[in-house]
């Protein structure tokens, strides 16, 4: 059995051209005009390119005292339905260890997903078993680790961790990804804003200036660099952490910045909606800001000094937002965008000048497949690579609302906002898993895509140093927390 996906214009990050593309056995066969194959799929006046990588989501995660409510099934179906073909999840360990979490969640993701997955693994502590079961987690095709700078008292990391953490993930060959607000200043201020009175979802975001995300960034990149590791930092959301990754960029520290789309396209302002419900769907760390922001974020994706667009889907629904009536610091943090990403950023990214089509590929999908050590199995349209594809009709359109979208919370927070530029079909490893009598999740269909150690001669960075300045193998953790 062999699909040609036929009539179509190719865009990759840096190319455009008309080709038609020949799919065997899940993998690309051939690129070139006039193909045959046994299934033929209409790309005319469509492009044709890698399927969208969201490197940033939270599937059925324990968290803030509840569990996500977007499942495996529905969120990899609404992935593929917004033109994504591979969801990279972050696991939290619980009481059980890493090497159990992993368990879990590879259970649940096989049993469930309709698209490719992969994952990170979170480090919320150091410890001799942390230590060990680093290097397990790697071997298990796991290349990169996160650490939350706030949640203190939950998800935590003091510096002393994350330097200990940084230094491991150095040694194995993985990359460090960090959540960048400063959690210490969070408390201290929600503590604050409490005491004086201020309980709505508006004082979300005033527990959570700019400031607090733009220190924690750039202490992030310096103890990184400290440890000769490069560094991804999530969802960069102000300008402040922006000028930081940007500075040190210019000065040869390999750093890379994750704007979601939510926070290029949603302001500050939803907090003080008189309706508690509306506010509180839009509450999520760090919180949406004003225009000058998202002004920075855009310019940063168009420079290069910011790299990929993700959404951090983590759906909660309006019934489980309400455990913080009376309190904001206990409304479940987090806000949902997998099946919108693709379409808003062609919208309101492409379709206003803001980026080329090849950068979108590049920040959907190439750049993370790089960060990542999975290109170009992932992430490219190449014979020989996993024929994981979108066909994108540029003239389709709709009008974003929760009684159509896949995604089973109750609403969306981009509901009413018009998009032109849809998936015609979705591929992945050359079956469609998205397009016309395609309506349905294909539970059990995706697989685990490991990831492998990066290699010591790509291993940037401070590598230069370490060149003139072999270190020592290291048998014993670098730091073993003092009491608790
Ligand atoms: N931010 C959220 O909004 N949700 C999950 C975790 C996070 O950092
Ligand atoms: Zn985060
Ligand atoms: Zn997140
Ligand atoms: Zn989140």
């Amino acid at each position: 059995m062999s699909t040609v996906i036929k009539g179509g214009t190719i865009v990759t990050a840096d190319r455009t051209y008309a080709a038609d593309v020949l799919v065997e056995g899940g993998v690309i066969t051939a690129i070139g005009p006039d193909l045959k194959g046994d299934t033929v799929i209409d790309a005319e006046g469509a492009y044709v390119m890698p399927g969208g990588i969201d490197p940033h989501t939270h599937l059925e995660m324990p968290f803030m005292g509840t569990v996500t409510a977007e499942t495996w099934e529905s969120g990899t179906f609404a992935a593929v339905s917004g033109g994504t073909t591979l969801v990279v999840d972050h696991i939290i360990p619980g009481e059980g260890g890493m090497l159990p979490a992993l368990d879990t969640w590879l259970e649940r993701a096989t049993r469930q997903a309709s698209c490719d997955y992969s994952f990170h693994m979170s480090v919320t502590g150091w410890s001799e078993r942390i230590f060990d079961d680093m290097a397990a987690v790697v071997d298990r095709g796991v290349n990169t680790f996160k650490h939350f700078m706030a949640y203190k008292g939950a998800l935590m990391v003091n510096d002393d961790e994350m330097f200990a953490s940084f230094s491991r993930c150095r040694d194995l060959g993985a990359l460090p990804f960090v959540h960048a607000e400063n959690g210490d200043m969070v408390a201290s201020l929600q503590q604050q804003l409490l005491a004086e009175g201020n309980r709505g979802p508006e004082a979300h975001a005033y527990s959570r200036p700019p400031a607090v995300e733009g220190e924690a960034t750039n202490r992030a990149i310096m103890i990184a660099d400290a440890a000769g590791v490069p560094v991804y930092i999530v969802h960069t959301s102000s300008e402040e952490a922006h000028e930081a990754i940007r500075r040190w960029r210019q000065a040869g520290t390999r750093v890379w910045g994750e704007p979601l789309i939510q926070h290029l396209l949603l302001d500050e302002g939803v907090y003080n909606d008189p309706d508690w419900n509306y506010a509180a769907q839009r509450v999520m760390s760090p919180p949406f800001r004003d225009r000058k922001h998202q002004d920075s974020l855009w310019a940063g994706l168009a420079a290069g000094s910011l790299h990929v667009v993700a959404t951090d889907h983590c759906a909660f629904t309006t019934e489980q937002k309400q455990a913080g009536r009376g309190d904001f610091t206990r409304i479940p943090n987090g806000t949902g965008g997998l099946e919108d990403r693709m379409p808003l950023l062609w919208t309101y990214g492409v379709e206003t000048g803001r980026i080329t089509m090849n950068e979108f590929v590049a920040i959907t999908s190439t750049n993370i497949a790089q960060i990542l050590n999975i290109y170009p199995r992932k992430g490219a349209v190449m014979v020989g690579t996993d024929a994981d594809l979108v066909v994108w009709d540029p003239k389709a359109g709709k009008t974003i609302a929760a009684a159509t979208q896949k995604s089973i919370i109750d609403y969306n927070v981009f509901e009413g906002w018009k998009v032109t530029g849809l998936p015609r079909y979705t591929l992945s490893r050359g079956d469609v898993v998205w397009g016309p009598g395609v309506d349905a999740p294909q539970p059990g269909r995706g697989r685990h895509v490991t990831r492998p150690a990066f290699p010591a001669v790509s291993r940037a960075l401070s590598t230069w140093r370490e060149l003139t300045a072999p270190r020592p193998v290291v048998r014993s953790p670098e730091f073993m927390p003092i009491g608790v």
